[in-house]
């Protein structure tokens, strides 16, 4: 297989409520999609940097300039490719992973749908569906948050997760908790907005039965976090300190966490999300899937990992109205809390042209 040329299509998906997270509120996703074009078939990879550098350092103006301006080039000098070469080709490149991870997602799509594999085959999937949690963002109310929980818990969801900051933490939990009882799974996410010297703060957070607490602290920071997981009951998480599975190897070896998020995105693909995973599952450490508010395309990818045997835990891989009054692809719907594993060659999902192009702001074409 020998890529004749890339695709880079920008699209402005306006999200159905803000979504407020300790690093800012976001109301439209700027989502940048790659259609990798080959000798064998075309294939679709989602890059999921946000339009501004708030949750990682990348953001969509940059991954677009790196591509266009490295990788793409890299990828189009390789007389063959598939996904282990785009790692090869790519790892000169320092960083920028969820470039790379949009990229070999694209060439991984077009050799699978050239192979009639799905993405949920070629991984290893234990299961055809898997159970999904949905992240609840920070509200302006409890009676608002107390509201958008229900709502969730009566769409079938089976685990909340709440976004905290200072400010917005023990009082929504035990809200939460009160109204919705003991057996709800119920979990939580910071997205590093504490210090360590919120220890004895967010040590009251045990007395909540949490599932686990999400990056309470700074990124760069698995000392702090081994530190802090020795004065918590509730086992710690890591999302964004986690970038590879070098990092989940130390992250381990440290105690810095028990859990993991594994996001595609931010460790550079999926095929470092399942070496991560066999590392987790070799060493006990439970994982999950996370989410990046993607669209149907990067979703169906997601629910194709979610779907491997060491994701023990329920992912933020919600169904597709959660964030989207229209998915350019065909939604995913929860059926009784669970997304059904797509079956179909690659992704098994495509964009519906019509809807696609109605939320396009720009493409441009990168020949080889
Ligand atoms: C997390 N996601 O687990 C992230 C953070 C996040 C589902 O909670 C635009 C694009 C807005 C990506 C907000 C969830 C976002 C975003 C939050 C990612 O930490
Ligand atoms: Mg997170």
């Amino acid at each position: 297989m020998k890529i004749t040329g890339v695709e880079l299509r920008r699209i402005a998906m306006p999200l159905v409520a803000p979504f407020r997270t300790s690093f800012g509120t976001e109301t439209e996703r700027d989502v940048l999609l790659v259609r990798v074009v080959t000798s064998e078939a075309e294939g679709w990879g989602e890059c999921v940097a946000m339009s501004e550098p708030l949750y990682s350092s990348e953001y969509v103006d940059g991954a677009a300039e790196v591509m266009r301006r490295f990788l793409i080039p890299a990828l189009t000098a390789l007389p063959r490719v598939d996904a282990y070469a785009v790692g090869r080709a790519l790892e000169p490149f320092k960083g920028h992973r969820m470039a790379k991870a949009a990229l070999e997602s694209a060439v991984l799509d077009a050799e699978l749908r050239a192979s009639n594999t799905s993405f949920a085959s070629y991984l290893g999937a234990s299961r055809d569906r898997v159970p999904c949690g949905v992240s609840v963002g920070i509200m302006d109310s409890i009676p608002r948050l107390l509201d958008a929980v229900a709502g969730y818990l009566d769409e079938g969801y089976v685990r909340i997760k709440l976004k905290i900051q200072p400010g917005w933490d023990l009082a929504p939990v035990r809200a939460v908790r009160d109204r919705f009882g003991d057996d709800l799974l119920l979990q939580v996410d910071a997205n590093a907005a504490y210090t360590l010297l919120d220890a004895p703060h967010l040590a009251k957070l045990d007395d909540f039965g949490l599932l686990l607490i999400e990056q309470p602290l700074a990124d760069d920071d698995l000392v702090q976090h081994a530190a802090l997981a020795k004065r918590l009951s509730t086992p710690l998480c890591l999302d964004e300190s986690i970038e590879s599975a070098r990092h989940a190897a130390a992250a381990i070896s440290l105690g810095s966490c028990s859990i993991i998020n594994v996001k595609p995105g931010r460790v550079g693909g999926y095929l470092e999300a399942r070496r991560i995973h066999d590392l987790c599952r070799a060493h006990g450490v439970a994982v999950w899937c996370g989410g990046m508010l993607e669209t149907g395309l990067g979703r169906a990818a997601n629910v194709a990992l979610a779907a491997l045997p060491g994701f023990t835990l329920p992912g933020d891989t919600s169904g597709s109205s959660r964030y989207y009054a229209t998915d350019i692809t065909e939604p995913f719907v929860l059926q009784d809390g669970h997304l059904p594993v797509p079956t179909g060659p690659g992704l098994g999902v495509g964009p519906v042209p019509e809807i696609l192009n109605k939320v396009t702001t720009s493409t441009e074409w990168i020949p080889s």
